[in-house]
C-alpha cells in the first residue's frame, strides 16, 4: 500500500503533494513503483498533529480519489470523519482506513451499508498528546482485545467479516518497547483471522534504531516491513514502494 499524503505537515512527505495534480502524479509513480493499492490521507495524524476541518479536508482528498478511481488499483482513504467516508466510498474507494478505528458517532453507519473495506486502527489517546506517556499493562495483549472488540462492534452493524482489516498501530501512544513487542508479536494478530495492515514506514521507531532523520530511514523501512509481513501482516504501508517490493521479492522468491 503506497502513501498519498494531501497534507502540508505529514512527517516524512508533508507539504510535497499537496496540489491535487501533484499528489495524482505522485500516486501514478506510486502505482509505476508497484503498489497494489493506495492510502490517500488528507489529516496529518502524526504526534502533535493539528486537526483540520471537514471542507479542507474534503477539499484535498476527493479530487485525487476522483482523479485515481480508475486508475487500476483499489484505493484506500485515510480519515476519521464519518461524512468524508461516505463520500470517499462514493466516489470510488474501495477501502476506508480509520486510525480512529470508527468509533465517531456514525462512522461504522458511514461505511456499513457499501461494499468497502473498513481498516481498524488502535491508538491509545488522542495524535495532539499520545506520546506524552503511552501506558498498558499488557500492550499487546490489549491491543488484540481492542481490535476484537471493534471488529465485534462492525459486525454487529452488519459488516460481513470478510469486509474487515486490523491494524495495530505503530507509533499510536506506544513506547519503542510496545512497538517492538508488537511487531514482534503481529502473527497473534495474524492469527485473529482478518488482513493485517502494519504501517511503519520512515516512523520515530526507526529513527531510535538507527539514528537517522526522516529523510534516510529508507533501509529500516524496508527491513520493518518485510519483517512485519514475516510475522503475518498482509498489507504493509509504505512510502518507498520499489524498495519493499524488491525485498518482498526476494523474500517471495525463497519462500516458493
Ligand atoms: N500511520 C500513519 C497514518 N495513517 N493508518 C494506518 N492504518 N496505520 C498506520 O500506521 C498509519 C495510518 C502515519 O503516517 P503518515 O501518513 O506517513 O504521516 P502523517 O500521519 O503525518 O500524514
Amino acid at each position: 500500500m503506497g502513501v498519498v499524503n494531501v497534507t502540508p505537515d505529514s512527517f516524512s512527505d508533508g507539504g510535497k503533494y499537496l496540489d491535487i495534480r501533484q499528489a495524482v502524479a505522485h500516486a501514478r509513480s506510486l502505482i509505476a513503483e508497484g503498489a497494489a493499492m493506495l492510502d490517500v490521507g488528507g489529516e496529518s495524524t502524526r504526534p502533535g498533529a493539528q486537526p483540520v476541518t471537514l471542507d479542507e479536508e474534503r477539499r484535498r482528498v476527493l479530487p485525487v480519489v476522483e482523479a485515481l478511481v480508475d486508475c487500476g488499483v483499489p484505493l484506500s482513504v485515510d480519515t476519521q470523519k464519518p461524512r468524508l467516508m461516505r463520500e470517499a466510498v462514493a466516489a470510488g474507494a474501495a477501502m476506508i482506513n480509520d486510525i480512529n478505528a470508527f468509533c465517531a458517532p456514525g462512522a461504522l453507519e458511514a461505511v456499513a451499508d457499501s461494499r468497502a473495506a473498513l481498516c481498524f486502527m488502535h491508538k491509545q489517546g488522542e495524535p495532539q498528546t499520545m506520546q506524552h506517556h503511552p501506558e498498558y499493562g499488557n500492550v499487546v495483549e490489549e491491543v488484540l482485545d481492542y481490535l476484537r472488540s471493534r471488529a465485534a462492534a462492525a459486525q454487529a452493524v452488519g459488516v460481513a467479516g470478510n469486509r474487515l482489516v486490523i491494524d495495530p498501530g505503530f507509533g499510536f501512544g506506544k513506547t519503542q518497547e510496545h512497538n517492538l513487542a508488537l511487531l514482534r508479536e503481529l502473527g497473534r494478530f495474524a492469527a485473529l483471522g482478518w488482513p493485517v495492515l502494519a504501517g511503519l514506514s520512515r516512523k520515530s521507531m526507526l529513527g531510535r534504531i538507527t539514528g537517522r532523520e526522516v529523510g534516510e530511514r529508507v533501509f529500516a523501512s524496508v527491513a520493518a516491513a518485510l519483517i512485519a509481513v514475516q510475522n503475518g501482516a498482509a498489507i504493509v504501508r509504505v512510502h518507498d514502494v520499489a524498495a519493499t517490493r524488491d525485498a518482498l521479492a526476494v523474500w517471495n522468491a525463497i519462500r516458493n
